[in-house]
């Protein structure tokens, strides 16, 4: 066996367990009636200040919390522990993505019944994220305006296993030269289906109507397992 042949088959290996231990987190998700979403997108595009905004807003009717994953520090999670809502960081080191043992792991003392929607934001990183489910029944991909139109084209995979799309900083669209029709045809042609927002969690524009978004999506996922939500109105 080569040295390639090896990394491959442990490579294999990793995927297939973590695939295991998403599919049992899915599960206990599902079971408790919470809606889980992640966040995957490159360092910087926005995630944490989306999360801030989304915490805040979504906040006022669900029952929020989140989990985020850095290599290094907490400055994630104290931005986001100031909404008042619970929020764990994990921290990975040398790895460049989250796996679903880490989130099994970082929410082992929450009682997830007692939550509607968790969010979990990932590494920052176009490429490791993709191929590790976490459990999440959503996946969202943020793109910023000032990452360049092409990005979906360079790094698919991330695009394509992701569920939404979100082009963040729009505010600093016409100081970059957004190109928005390149950047929707570089998403189409990677996933032709993808629903995109644009939005600026700085100003505030498009918020409202991706507020409105999650909050359809949390009773769309009660109504798909009406009996494990019943509690939850
Ligand atoms: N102008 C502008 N800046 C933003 C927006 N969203 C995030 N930022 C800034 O972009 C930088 C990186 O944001 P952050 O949320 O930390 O990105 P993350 O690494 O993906 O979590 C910070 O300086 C944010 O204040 C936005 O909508 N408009
Ligand atoms: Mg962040």
């Amino acid at each position: 066996m080569t040295p390639q042949t090896r990394i491959v088959q442990v490579r294999q290996q990793l995927l297939k367990r973590n695939d295991l231990a998403a599919r049992a987190l899915r599960r206990r998700f599902e079971h408790a009636g919470v809606l889980v979403i992640s966040l995957v997108s490159s360092p910087g595009a926005g995630k944490t200040k989306w999360l801030e905004e989304m915490l805040a807003r979504l906040g006022q009717t669900q029952r929020v919390a989140a989990v985020v994953g850095d290599l290094a520090t907490d400055n994630d999670a104290q931005r986001l522990a100031r909404s008042g809502a619970p929020v764990r960081q994990i921290t990975t080191g040398a790895v460049c993505h989250l796996e679903a043992e880490m989130v099994e792991q970082a929410i082992a003392n929450w009682t997830l019944e007692e939550l509607d929607v968790l969010f979990i934001e990932n590494v920052g990183n176009l490429v490791c994220p993709a191929s590790y489910d976490l459990g999440e029944r959503i996946r969202i991909v943020l793109f910023s305006v000032t990452e360049g139109e092409d990005k979906p084209l360079k790094y698919p995979t991330i695009f394509n296993t992701a569920d939404l799309c979100v082009i963040t900083k729009i505010d600093l669209a016409d100081a970059v030269g957004f190109d928005r029709a390149a950047a929707y045809r570089s998403i189409h042609s990677v996933s032709p289906q993808m629903e995109i927002f644009e939005l600026s969690a700085k100003t505030g524009k498009g918020m409202d109507e991706m507020t409105e978004w999650m909050t359809s999506q949390r009773a769309a996922a009660a109504t798909a397992a009406p009996e494990l939500t019943a509690t939850h109105p």
